[in-house]
């Protein structure tokens, strides 16, 4: 059951200039940042609306920490731009399943981490008429229930 648009991606050369357009330009203030090695990524959360209960729309802004991960890969072929778009689930396990039996090449066996403790899936943009999408369940909403109990999310963000 996906519920809103959770984050827009977007890939930049310099995280700290486009961080600058996006404030002198929109007003937009850095809610979170940080560095996620697994996928190659530094990233800035923006927040466009909503609250901290799990329901916040982001921009993330994402600058490649090597060239070989599949941001600086995308940036080289394609220039800064909009890279994914990700929906909001309360459980990106059974949303993945679901939609991994429509045929849709779901990219991960197991959902991994994503910004402030979410939990992360991609479905292949090849599959999804050109558009790398993925789900994600936030922190929050994590905590609120969902397919885990909060005690083994909680021993699951212990394990990362
Ligand atoms: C690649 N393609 C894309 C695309 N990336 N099409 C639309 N949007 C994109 N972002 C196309 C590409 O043009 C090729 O088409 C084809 O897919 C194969 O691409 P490739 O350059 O050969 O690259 P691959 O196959 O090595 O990797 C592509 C995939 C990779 C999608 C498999 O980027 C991936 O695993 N992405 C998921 C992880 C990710 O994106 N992490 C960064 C965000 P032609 O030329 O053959 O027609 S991390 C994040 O969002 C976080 C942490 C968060 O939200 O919390
Ligand atoms: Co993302």
């Amino acid at each position: 059951m996906l519920t809103r648009i959770d984050h827009i991606g977007i890939a930049c050369h310099d995280l700290d200039a486009t961080v600058g357009f996006y404030r002198a330009t929109y007003g937009f203030e850095v809610a979170h940042t940080e560095v996620n090695e697994e996928q190659g990524v530094r990233e800035a959360m923006l927040r466009v609306n909503g609250t901290d209960d799990g329901g916040t729309t982001w921009l993330q802004l994402l600058e490649p920490t090597r060239e070989d991960s599949a941001v600086g890969k995308w940036l080289a072929k394609n220039g800064e731009g909009v890279h994914h778009i990700a929906f909001g689930t309360p459980d990106v396990d059974a949303d993945a399943a679901a939609i991994g039996a429509k045929g849709v090449r779901v990219l991960y066996d197991e959902p991994r981490r994503g910004s402030m403790e979410s939990r992360i899936t991609f479905l292949h943009p090849k599959d999804c008429h050109g558009v790398l999408t993925e789900l994600v369940t936030s922190a929050g909403e994590r905590a609120a229930g969902g397919a885990e109990t909060t005690e083994e999310a909680v021993q699951d963000n212990e394990d990362h």
